[in-house]
């Protein structure tokens, strides 16, 4: 059976995973767009993909089984209560949503369903370094994690749309996702020191130097960069009782010649996390296709949130800003996949 999937936001990301809905995975078309810009819409609808005028629309139609939102984040929230009351599954770029009362929001629509149909788009879970990572820690060979030194570099950012708080409730979610998946734990309080301000950026506020204080004692130290021009760059080390874990250099070909010996980093995202945005579309696909989500959850969205709002109120406050998460409802008690 072909999943029938309707695409809202046809930016950077909407793009490129109809590319991989189109031309990559398989049991999956894209028969629906749609996007507050027409013209773009149109542009990046696939061959016999019908052109909604709304994403309402959109996820009402029968020509749609499931919807992948792509939409710039303070736009999830109503998305995703439309999707629950259709009862149609979604995959959610993140962040979830950018407040907690929208987080709460989508959770209980979902609760109130009683079948979880939201996968967040927290796409380093699906990431083969990452879950080798992940394996490494959960076996216990290292004793327990103690701190996890999590470092977050883009080359740039577009320019104009993106605020000066955007590295924390757009960036630094992903680690937060990150941190909270390795070591099993929940984030209680965040604290952020500001370094000397990048002069590439204008009044970007850039770079952030985040402190992460998980539930059980381990420190997590995240640096966020948005514009350090070099590349794209991800790296990870988990510092245990008994040794180190540490994601590898990505592969890359060793290119010599008279400048020296070198290897490309990736441009963006899109390079660096390529299979791992495979992964967790053909993950969504299989749950999707029987009517639910696994994967990373509405709660983990949630976390994601609280994280980037605390991470907010520390920049103001100077201080440590302790996070107050709601009781879990069983909904997202079970672990139902290698990613959840
Ligand atoms: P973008 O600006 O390139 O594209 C967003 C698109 O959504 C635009 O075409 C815009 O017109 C459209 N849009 C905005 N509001 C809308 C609405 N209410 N209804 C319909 N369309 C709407 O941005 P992007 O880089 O593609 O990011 C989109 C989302 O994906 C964001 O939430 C972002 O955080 C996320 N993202 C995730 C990753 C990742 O690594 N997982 C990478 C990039 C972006
Ligand atoms: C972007 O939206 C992403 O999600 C990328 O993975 C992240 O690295 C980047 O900082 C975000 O802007």
């Amino acid at each position: 059976m072909t999943l029938k999937v309707g695409v809202i936001g046809t930016g950077m990301i909407g793009q490129d995973h109809i590319r991989r809905l189109t031309t990559v995975l398989s049991g999956v078309a894209v028969t629906a767009v749609s996007d507050i810009d027409a013209d773009r819409a149109r542009a990046a609808a696939p061959e016999g993909a019908e052109v909604f005028g709304t994403p309402q629309a959109l996820i009402r139609s029968d020509a749609v089984d499931a919807v992948v939102i792509c939409s710039w984040g303070p736009a999830h929230e109503e998305q995703l209560i439309d999707c629950i009351a259709a009862g149609k599954p979604v995959f959610c770029e993140k962040p979830l949503v950018t407040s907690e009362k929208a987080a709460l929001n989508v959770m209980e629509a979902e609760v109130a369903f009683g079948r979880r149909l939201v996968q967040v788009g927290f796409m380093r879970r699906f990431d083969a370094d990452y879950r080798r990572l992940k394996a490494v820690i959960d076996s216990g060979t290292l004793g327990a994690p103690l701190m996890y030194h999590s470092v977050h570099r883009n080359a740039s950012v577009p320019e104009g749309l993106y605020t000066s708080e955007m590295p924390l409730n757009d960036t630094l979610v992903h680690d937060a996702d990150i941190s909270r998946w390795l070591l099993s734990d929940e984030i209680a309080a965040v604290e952020v020191r500001l370094p000397r301000r990048s002069t590439r950026g204008g009044e970007l506020r850039d770079p952030h130097f985040v402190l992460l204080h998980m539930a059980g004692g381990a420190l997590v130290d995240v640096e966020i960069s948005v514009n350090i021009a070099y590349g794209y760059d991800i790296r990870g080390e988990v510092s245990c009782e008994q040794g180190i874990a540490a994601l590898p250099n990505r592969p890359a070909t060793v290119v010599s010649d008279r400048h020296g010996i070198r290897q490309a980093i990736p441009e963006d995202w899109r390079e660096r996390f390529i299979e791992a945005y495979d992964q967790e579309f053909r993950e969504w696909i299989l749950a999707a296709g029987q009517g639910t989500a696994t994967g990373p959850s509405t709660w983990d969205g949630y976390a994601a949130t609280l994280v980037a709002d605390a991470a907010l109120r520390a920049v103001a406050s100077g201080g440590r800003e302790v996070i107050a998460m709601r009781d879990k409802p069983a909904l997202y008690e079970t672990a139902m996949s290698k990613a959840a």
